[in-house]
């Protein structure tokens, strides 16, 4: 993605790996401060994946393939049994986020790249790593261009969360297909949820928007159901974090409601997502764990301060009961369409998914 830094435009994948070092832009300081955060060992990566310095789908789950690439390279400088030293990685690297399959689909194929390998494991561990960083990167783009032709001229398109570069290596899932329908030349307005309490929409997906010159604003999350009845909004297009067989989908917490919304209001509703976040072992969403936050997360604010410091800000008692469920479930019937790298999946999902994911004939 292009960068503004400094007064200069730079290119920049939301992470990378060099060598044992992995990089990645600091998610939890956007839009104030563009910082890149280091890790040289994997638990500093399991760390960053936890505290949300990266966050998103297919970005965790390449951060998950890089942790596993340092462990590897770990285990080879100090000496250890290879495999019990990458199984111990995996148990801390899956304990750091629960929903988002693909952390656990990257956690494994890097699992077996070492097993299929065993006369140079360390080697295929990092190029089954940047294998699927490329992957994610190659998936994401063509994920625009299935995309992109259900955007109609002067579409007003609203989204949830981040499902942008930052979620993904680059491009993101469902804000593909808008990059590439404003590179296009198509007038477009996004209307971007801000997402409590993470902020990821008012945040990270401004924040991209604003870098790409895309018309956009943020709304309140309760003012979708507003914006949808006046007949300004077109379609919705949100990312997703794990998507089970029959079609019902995780994704961040307030999607649900968007998604009943839409269909109450005659308005499309597509889900992005690669082949990576499907979960072939899950039947339905009753089957995906679903990951309950910290209650700080919901009693403090975090922003910057009028003499522009990052701040926390308390905005409510400090022990005021709260919960925080980080992610809902959207039933598939809700669902107008699934942009994949392959295509798009339509109705009825219990048989296109399946075949999508090379299941069924
Ligand atoms: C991120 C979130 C995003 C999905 C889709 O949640 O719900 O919508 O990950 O993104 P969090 P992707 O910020 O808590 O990680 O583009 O990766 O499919």
């Amino acid at each position: 993605m292009r960068v503004k830094v400094g007064g200069e435009v730079k290119e920049f994948r939301t992470i990378w790996r060099e060598g044992r070092l992995v990089h990645m832009i600091d998610q939890r300081k956007l839009p104030h401060k563009f910082e890149i955060v280091s890790t040289w060992r994997h638990e500093e990566t399991a760390e960053a994946i936890r505290s949300m310095i990266v966050r998103g789908a297919g970005a965790i789950g390449v951060a998950a393939a890089y942790g596993m690439a340092q462990a590897a390279l770990e285990a080879e400088e100090l000496k250890e049994d290879i495999r019990t030293y990458l199984e111990s990685a995996a148990t801390l690297l899956r304990r750091t986020r629960p929903t988002a399959v693909n952390l656990f689909h990257s956690i494994d194929r890097c699992l077996r790249a070492a097993e299929g390998h065993l006369e140079n494991p360390v080697m295929s561990v990092l190029s089954e790593a940047d294998a699927i960083a490329e992957e994610d990167l190659e998936a994401s783009r063509r994920i625009g261009e299935f995309g992109n032709p259900l955007i109609p001229d002067g579409a007003r398109i609203l989204t949830h969360c981040n499902a942008g570069a930052l979620a993904f290596i680059d491009y993101g899932t469902a804000l593909s297909p808008i990059r590439l329908a404003h590179q296009q030349g198509k007038r477009i307005l996004v209307l971007v949820d801000e997402t409590r309490p993470r902020l990821q929409g008012a945040m990270l997906t401004a924040w991209e928007l604003e870098q790409e010159g895309i018309p956009y604003a943020v709304i309140v999350d309760n003012a979708a159901g507003y914006y949808m009845r006046r007949g300004e909004v077109d379609m919705v297009i949100v990312g997703a974090d794990r998507v089970a067989l029959n079609g019902d989908f995780a994704n961040k917490i307030g999607t649900y409601e968007k998604a009943v919304l839409a269909a109450e209001n005659g308005i499309p509703f597509y889900v992005a997502a690669p082949k990576m976040t499907f979960d072939p072992n899950c039947k339905d969403g009753d089957h995906i764990e679903l990951e309950e936050r910290s209650e700080e997360e919901v009693r403090y604010i975090y922003g910057l301060n009028e003499v522009g410091e990052l701040s926390r800000i308390l905005i409510m008692g400090k022990d005021t009961p709260v919960r925080n469920p980080s992610f809902d479930i959207t039933p598939a019937r809700y669902v107008t369409g699934f942009i994949t790298e392959n295509g798009v999946l339509r109705p009825p999902y219990s048989e296109t998914i399946p075949r999508f994911l090379g299941l069924k004939g």
